[in-house]
């Protein structure tokens, strides 16, 4: 993987790159859809490529490696060539996953004891297998095993749970270093920054995963229940540190404006569920606020779904028509509403990318989101 810096906003930290893979290239700021367990939930490949023009998409180690298992996806050949996505991945390492979703799970010094959300049937995460896993799926980008520190931890928790994070960082990168990809491309290792809301732990953290020199990095442990402000805050510090020719990714962030104001700091790559998730609870993202197709408001406004918008969707249907699919419970309406909300947001990275190149990135900004949060 190879990294060029483009562009960098005059006025604030925002920057505009080129990230290449032997899966092609991907114009950062970038949004990356979330495609958990091998699909990016109702939505075709074919409406991801041409469509919402989606550059690389997300896949969770937790899900693959359950289902439909490292047999299989051996036996595919990889993940690319299973989904039939011939674009870069990056899949996150599986640390995350089991803690939000896995049953009776247990840290330790080795690595993380688990059951399955799914059988119940009983499994064991270390550094050494998830970087295993990740080389099996076959991700252009893979993520070092890490523990998300909740964003309500104390301090002497969350300063353990670092000590541990980068203890299994060094562990990541010795098994990374002896493996290679089955498949003859590279894939290329992110470390991750935690360290909680302590600017001394995260300062800490962001220095230890700089000095890795790894291509690019993550920041993780934000968006996990502490104010805004105070992830902001966070970011802020942890660029200041974080090597400047490499690309950033702020993990599973966020909402329209939290994206942006990453973008401001010097964030270059996002994933989320929210498009997707709260697209398929009816939540419709536009330029001019968000709908939410459940109301009774949009029962006869038979106005295309977003005359501002760049999908198919927005022309050929109805605000009307889309309640009426929520309110009948039409998997229709899941499928229209994925595919607008991901090319709202692939929309709103190129619109991002545009403003830092011609350096207006902060005043958009500032309308922008003023403009897309407000509740219609
Ligand atoms: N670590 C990993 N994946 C993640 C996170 C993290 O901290 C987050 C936190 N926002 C989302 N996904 N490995």
């Amino acid at each position: 993987m190879n990294f060029q810096l483009q562009h960098t906003d005059p006025k604030s930290k925002a920057r505009a790159g080129l990230i290449i893979t032997d899966h092609g290239q991907v114009e950062t700021p970038i949004f990356m859809p979330v495609g958990t367990a091998g699909s990016v939930k109702a939505v075709h490949i074919t409406e991801l490529k041409n469509d919402i023009k989606a550059q690389i998409i997300l896949g969770n180690t937790y899900h693959l490696y359950l289902r439909p298992g490292l047999e299989i996806l051996r036996q595919a050949g990889g993940l690319h060539k299973f989904t039939s996505w011939d674009k870069p991945i990056l899949t996150d390492s599986g640390g995350f996953q089991v803690f939000s979703l896995a049953e009776n799970r247990k840290l330790t010094e080795e690595g993380a004891l688990f059951q399955s959300h799914i059988d119940g049937s009983r499994h064991f995460f270390t550094p050494e297998n998830v970087m295993d896993i990740q080389r099996i799926i076959g991700a252009d980008i893979i993520m070092a095993f890490d523990e998300c520190t909740p964003g309500t931890a104390d301090y002497t928790y969350a300063k353990k749970s670092l000590e541990l994070t980068e203890r299994w960082l060094d562990r990541c990168i010795t098994r990374f270093r002896e493996t290679e990809c089955p498949y003859g491309y590279s894939q290329t290792l992110f470390p991750i920054v935690q360290g909680c809301v302590y600017p001394d732990l995260r300062r800490r953290a962001a220095e230890n995963v700089a000095a890795k020199e790894a291509e690019g990095n993550a920041i993780g442990g934000l968006a996990v229940g502490e104010p805004t402000e105070k992830m902001y805050e966070m970011i802020e510090l942890v660029n200041e540190i974080l090597p400047k020719d490499k690309p950033r990714y702020l993990m599973g962030v966020g909402t329209p404006a939290n994206i942006l104001e990453a973008i401001e700091r010097g964030v270059d790559m996002f994933d989320c569920i929210i498009p997707t998730h709260n697209g398929r609870n009816g939540q419709i993202f536009t330029k001019n606020g968000i709908m939410n197709m459940r109301n009774e408001r949009w029962k006869n406004d038979f106005s295309p779904l977003d005359e501002n918008g760049t999908s198919f969707v927005d022309s050929l249907y109805s605000k009307a028509y889309l309640r009426h699919l929520f309110n009948t419970k039409e998997i229709l309406g899941l499928q229209i509403a994925s595919v607008h909300n991901l090319a709202f947001y692939l929309q709103l990275m190129r619109e991002a990318r545009e403003h830092i190149i011609a350096g207006d990135f902060s005043r958009w900004k500032n309308d922008t989101i003023e403009n897309v949060m407000r509740r219609l």
